[in-house]
């Protein structure tokens, strides 16, 4: 199965200004496509080549001999899961199931979002923060480089990216910025609920 580089499922222009169209004619035009295309080469040949992205992020991660693999199937997989955790006139209070779950994990929507904040600000050096479900519980965590919550038996409902790539075109260095706009303005609850499945 060919890794793809789908369309972003809205225009560059659409999360401006929280996200600039410039950071995300790099972003998704370059680095994205970057994954996509090394994924695809580095898969060419293997046992792999025919797997679904995430039975090969499984059969990889940790294994060194492996890593560039799962370096770029976990990045291409983690951004197509990205722009789909991001719509214009989103974030904000959840709706649906995700809500009750939420409230049941940490009590307030406002505890959830600075625990979301926290878990990005806290990931040193490059890497993700993610709503997940961890049995039947919601969890705030986060990982390093191409890390996927896949791999430790969690299910993704969001992720935001906070490697320097995805803010630095329109906050510099300022990351706890970047995180309290897309927090409160641009994540994607519909997609966290079809994720939650339920
Ligand atoms: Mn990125």
């Amino acid at each position: 199965m060919a890794i793809d580089h789908p369309p972003l499922p809205y225009p560059k222009e659409a999360l401006a200004p929280v996200i600039s169209a410039a950071t995300l004619e790099f972003h998704w035009g370059k680095h994205h496509k970057a994954y996509v295309d090394n994924a695809n080469r580095l898969l060419e040949g293997t046992p792999w080549a025919e797997a679904a992205p995430e039975a090969v992020m499984k059969a990889t991660f940790g294994e060194a001999a492996h890593g560039a693999i799962f370096n770029n199937v976990a990045q291409a997989w983690n951004h197509t899961f990205y722009w789909h955790s991001l719509k214009p006139n989103g974030g904000g209070r959840p709706t649906g199931p995700v809500a009750d779950l939420i409230n049941a994990a940490w009590g307030s929507y406002d505890a959830f979002a600075e625990a979301l904040k926290q878990a990005g600000i806290g990931q040193f050096g490059s890497g993700w923060a993610w709503l997940v479900l961890d049995g039947e519980t919601l969890k705030v965590t986060r990982t390093p480089n191409a890390e996927n919550p896949l791999v430790h038996g969690q299910k993704p409902l969001l992720t935001i990216d906070v490697w320097e790539h995805a803010y630095y075109l329109d906050y510099q260095n300022r990351r706890p910025d970047y995180l309290a706009a897309v927090i409160e303005k641009l994540l994607n609850w519909d997609f966290a609920n079809a994720n939650l499945g339920r």
